[in-house]
């Protein structure tokens, strides 16, 4: 069974989107293992992500994430890294599939709603800046 990391950012909760991204993973057979509510500080946001640091909109990205209260959930199924990421669509929400949260609800390639891991060494990462062991679901 994998892990990922998903996120319901700033935008995606003060526009009341919750409850629409966890039914579209409950519908789709994920499991939510872990949950929690909290506001990321500026440089919490940095350092989540970090691999961005040389990008040109790293500062604005940082700002926006440390904006307002996330939910960051730990999602479970197989190959579920794959599988949210579709759920997800494409970062630019113009590019993204029809029927994905980014293409129905984001209005701004960075206020995108969603983060979701990319690969099972970033969701070990993620999962990990998050969330302790005791904070699991089995
Ligand atoms: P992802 O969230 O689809 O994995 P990444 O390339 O990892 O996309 O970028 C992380 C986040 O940074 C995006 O979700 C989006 O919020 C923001 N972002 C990515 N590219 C741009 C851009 O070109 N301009 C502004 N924000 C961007
Ligand atoms: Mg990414």
């Amino acid at each position: 069974m994998e892990r990922t990391l998903s996120i319901i950012k700033p935008d995606g909760v003060s526009r009341g989107l919750v409850g629409e991204v966890i039914k579209r993973f409950e519908q789709n057979g994920i499991r939510i293992v872990a949950m929690k509510m909290l506001q990321m500080s500026k440089q919490q946001a940095q350092g989540f992500y970090a691999v961005h640091r040389d990008r040109p909109f790293f500062d604005s990205l940082t700002d926006f994430m440390s904006s307002g209260p996330i939910v960051a959930m730990v999602l479970e199924a197989e190959g579920v890294i794959g599988k949210n990421r579709t759920l997800m669509g494409a970062t630019d929400y113009k590019e993204a599939a029809e029927g994905t949260i980014r293409r129905d609800f984001a209005t701004d390639i960075e206020k995108n709603i969603v983060h979701g891991s990319d690969s099972p060494e970033t969701a070990e990462f993620e999962i990990n800046y998050f969330f302790n062991k005791f904070e699991f679901i089995n």
